[in-house]
């Protein structure tokens, strides 16, 4: 396929309420959609960094300018037929993958409609349908999280992940286990800790959780694997791992039992496969994380979770948890806590683009 053009829209949305998490808290949201033409056909792809670089270092700007200025001109007018191709044309690139996956999945969803398949069938997914979890974010008032917690676990949701930070963690976790005796229940640090904390940490092995997602720094896997010796409960990385090799390492030297798959942290889905298949191999087992995505990217993680070492529910839940209204059609929904596979091609949902007009920001064209 060639690219002949490529389009950036930063697209703002409002959260339905505010979200907090040890590191940042956030209101709206500011995406860049990836619009590319290739051999007429098009393909939409989703930038879901962070505006600020508090959970990890790339911005809705640095990714802008990625696109923008070196990753765009580097693939336009290119040849490629197979996604290992198109990644080829930016090799050069290091680090970036809120960038990088910005325009790959745009690619992959043109590739999967230029061949008229689903984007999961063209990944090799096996899945009919995903199992969806939520992640609650810090909450100054209890009763607001208790209300939070039963309302999703009314729907039907099948875990909850509760965000947590020093002094908002051990005490919240166990009002929460005490109100809910067997739900399915995990952690997030965000990387609020250190080697310091182990004492506290342990205390968390008390509550039966199925995991404890980065609690040590950003870019650690040896403090990690430390930690991980002396808990019982499993530890899952999230914002450490960037590439299959940094799995494969975390693993081999014990610093994880669970990977969180996240497309954006990991450049886009093919380098997710790579990291879906080395933890596979091992009987590591994943799921999908996610960062707040609007429809475009929400559709393509529930493609990539259709993988079958996706075995534990993930944090992919219906876009009604965090909008009003989503950018795409049919809406990304769970219903009893699954999402259903989109079967059309590509990711399967179609771009509002009158609604995107409406919260466009800024927008650029680039042309071969
Ligand atoms: O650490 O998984 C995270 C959101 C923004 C940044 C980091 C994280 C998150 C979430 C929410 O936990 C995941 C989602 O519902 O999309
Ligand atoms: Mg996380």
């Amino acid at each position: 396929m060639r690219i002949e053009q490529i389009d950036l829209v930063v697209v703002r949305l409002p959260l339905i309420r505010p979200f907090q998490t040890s590191s940042s808290r956030k209101a709206r949201l500011d995406h860049i959609l990836v619009r590319v033409v290739a051999d007429g056909v098009v393909g939409w792809g989703e930038c879901a960094s962070p505006s600020d670089p508090f959970y990890c270092p790339e911005t809705t700007e640095t990714c802008w300018h990625l696109l923008h200025d070196f990753l765009g001109p580097m693939v336009l007018g290119s040849s490629w037929s197979t996604i290992e191709e198109l990644v080829a044309l930016y090799g050069q690139v290091k680090g970036n993958g809120f960038a990088r996956s910005g325009i790959e999945t745009a690619c992959w969803d043109a590739l999967a409609r230029s061949q008229n398949l689903p984007l999961y069938k063209l990944l090799g997914g096996e899945r009919s349908e995903i199992l969806s979890g939520v992640s609650l974010g810090i909450e100054s008032d209890e009763r607001a999280l208790f209300a939070n917690i039963d309302q999703y676990l009314s729907e039907g949701y099948r875990r909850i992940k509760l965000k947590i930070a020093p002094g908002r963690d051990v005490d919240v976790v166990r009002r929460v286990r005490e109100r809910h005796p067997s739900i399915a229940l995990q952690v997030d640090a965000n990387s609020a800790y250190t080697l310091d904390d182990v004492a506290t940490l342990k205390q968390l092995d008390a509550f039966d959780l199925l995991l404890i997602e980065q609690p040590l720094a950003h870019d650690d896997i040896i403090d990690h694997a430390r930690l991980q010796a002396e808990l019982k409960t499993p530890i899952c990385l999230d914002e450490s791992i960037h590439s299959a090799a940094d799995a494969r390492k975390a693993i081999e030297i014990g610093a994880c039992r669970v990977i969180n798959i996240k497309v954006s942290r990991l450049g886009g889905l093919l380098e997710a496969r790579r990291v879906h298949d080395v933890c596979r191999a091992r009987g590591v087992p994943v799921w999908c994380g996610g960062m707040h995505e609007f429809g475009i990217g929400r559709a393509a993680n529930v493609a990539v979770a259709s993988l079958p070492g996706f075995t534990l529910p993930g944090d992919v839940s219906g876009s009604d948890k965090y909008y009003h209204e989503d950018v795409v059609e049919p809406a990304v929904l769970a219903h009893d806590g699954a999402i259903t596979m989109f079967e059309g091609p590509g990711i399967g949902v179609e771009p509002i683009e009158d609604r995107i007009r409406r919260h466009t920001r800024r927008s650029a064209t680039l042309r071969a």
